[in-house]
């Protein structure tokens, strides 16, 4: 048994739970009529309710002592001190230093003239391309960005730029390239004209095979459609670690932004690998994305743990996980701009929190994160919230909502707000076997020949409510908020993983993929059939080879 499943604070939360478990939510609320108060927290303009989850002040204050008991505020601070948190690869996570103004000395050096070298470079860049300063090789300014890059170098990018379309310059239009399947290259390249288009390879190794192989395919197509040698220096740009590797690909020194081995992949969207929101929404639209994250660490740093956003939001996750056995967490944003973000979070959560190790290398034997997925509402209420109301599955869900569209039509605003709150009503208080009766008595107030067939349906009509939901309201999708929100979730995930006492940092989860493919990669180009494999995958390698 692990110290943490045998500690005091643990077990305190597990005599807790049978408690909470029988508590009607429904109940709960008429009991107290400052509950809505009592469990929802503000931060500038995100108010945060939690008051629908099986909770009372007794399990916030368990949790609480849980996350003392595991350090979280010495924790905390070793991370905004530069200390090596990511310690399965023995180095800092500096993500916030991307956002920060202050000097930050790490190793005696202080890094943040270096992040802001880089702004200014990214400041720079993104006014020439944008006031069409900087042309193409005939003269015509820019139009098109495409950006290549794949899993941290592509989601926050991707999510980003679709989430502040509203910010976005009319004049320049963003495409994302990252699947290795040429289709979504064939797809995009088709429609662009390569005297107007700029390309970005966002690859913090540069030796990332999808990448590598679509931007070696983009430079081809430029090539093939009427661009020289040296005007790739003037289409293509690098976003990277990696100089010597990006300089081999033909892209010189003034056209790469550098960021640092200190931010991982998942992390990065506040680095250079920002480069595409940045054309998009301009530097100062960037800028203020910076500032809404730079709030919410310091709102992580100095708020008492109680009234601590991102503290609040990740133990209410480990109470769901760890206690009531939540295997999945649906996220549910109100607002057609971020249907990214589900797809985000996966990234940031599944990667982050997918742990079986301990950091004293040992198996843990407790569940640690839940698989994240959501699309948008309401699109979604007409597709999976089925299995939400009524499915043997407890699902816990985060609903987001601005409260100001930025496309005020018609009355959707409004009845896109209904359907949000209404559907957390609906999940928190279910329909009991007594009410769909009575909505019977009052629509049949006469008993007739199809009572019998009502009877039957009357299992099917309850819901048994109770089930759990975090409503996240905001003002407006501004660069700011959601700036804020993004690193709501980063730092929920680190509180996360202290009460787990694992590495949100690392992924060695996704190399044993990759060298494999690097194995079956060589078998593919002959005729000789297979047998080195188990028989599935020589199966498999085979069926291919005959049908190529
Ligand atoms: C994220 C991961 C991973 C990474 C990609 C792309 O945290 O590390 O998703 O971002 O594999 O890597 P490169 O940026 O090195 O191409």
């Amino acid at each position: 048994m692990s110290t943490l499943t045998t500690s005091t604070a643990w077990l305190s939360l597990q005599d807790h739970q049978p408690v909470m478990a029988k508590q009607d939510l429904r109940e709960l609320f008429a009991q107290d009529s400052q509950r809505f108060k009592n469990f929802s927290l503000k931060f500038n303009d995100i108010l945060m309710d939690y008051s629908k989850h099986p909770i009372n002040q007794n399990t916030i204050n368990l949790l609480l002592t849980l996350a003392r008991q595991q350090g979280l505020e010495k924790k905390i601070s070793e991370m905004f001190c530069g200390r090596r948190v990511n310690f399965s690869e023995d180095r800092a996570a500096l993500h916030f230093a991307l956002r920060r103004e202050d000097a930050l000395i790490i190793d005696g050096v202080d890094i943040m003239p270096e992040v802001h070298d880089v702004l200014t470079k990214m400041e720079r860049f993104t006014s020439s391309i944008r006031n069409g300063e900087r042309k193409g090789y005939s003269g015509k300014a820019f139009t098109d960005i495409v950006s290549i890059g794949i899993g941290g170098s592509n989601l926050g990018p991707v999510m980003v730029t679709e989430a502040l379309n509203p910010y976005s310059a009319s004049h320049i239009s963003s495409h994302f390239i990252s699947n290795i399947d040429g289709t979504q290259l064939s797809t995009i390249l088709k429609k662009l004209d390569p005297e107007t288009t700029l390309f970005i390879i966002a690859s913090k190794t540069f030796t990332t095979q999808e990448t590598m192989a679509n931007a070696h395919s983009a430079r081809k197509w430029f090539l093939a459609q009427g661009g020289c040698e040296k005007d790739v220096q003037n289409h293509f740009v690098a976003v990277s670690t990696n100089r010597m590797e990006v300089e081999k690909f033909g892209i010189n020194a003034d056209n790469i932004f550098k960021f640092w081995d200190w931010v991982g992949g998942r992390y990065s969207l506040w680095s250079a690998i920002g480069l595409p929101i940045a054309l998009s929404i301009g530097m100062e639209n960037f800028y203020l994305l910076l500032k809404g994250a730079r709030e919410i660490d310091q709102h992580f740093i100095d708020a008492p743990m109680e009234r601590n956003l991102p503290v609040i939001l990740g133990l209410i996750g480990i109470w769901q996980i760890n206690f009531f056995g939540a295997k999945s967490h649906a996220v549910l944003p109100y607002d057609q701009s971020l249907h990214r973000f589900p797809a985000y979070l996966q990234q940031l959560e599944m990667e982050s929190s997918g742990k079986r190790i301990d950091r004293n290398g040992n198996e843990v034997d407790y569940s640690t994160g839940a698989v994240v997925w959501g699309e948008p509402g309401t699109n979604g209420q007409h597709a999976f919230y089925q299995l939400l109301h009524q499915g043997t599955q407890i699902i816990p869900a985060d609903f987001l909502i601005p409260c100001i569209s930025h496309n005020p039509v018609g009355d959707q605003h409004r009845l896109l707000i209904a359907n949000f709150i209404a559907q957390t009503e609906a999940m928190m208080r279910g329909k009991r076997k007594t009410e769909v009766c009575e909505e019977y008595e009052v629509e049949l107030p006469k008993k007739s020949a199809i009572e019998d067939s009502f009877k039957k349906t009357i299992p099917h009509k309850v819901f048994p409510g109770g089930r759990p939901t975090t409503s996240i309201l905001f003002k407006k999708l501004d660069p700011k908020t959601l700036g804020s929100l993004i690193a709501l979730y980063e730092h929920k995930v680190f509180v996360q993983s202290v009460i787990w006492n694992t590495n949100p940092f690392d992924q060695w989860g996704v190399e044993l993929g990759k060298q494999l493919a690097g194995k079956i990669l060589g078998e593919l180009d002959n005729k000789i059939q297979i047998t080195s494999h188990d028989s599935s995958t020589n199966g498999l390698i085979n069926y291919f080879k005959e049908n190529r």
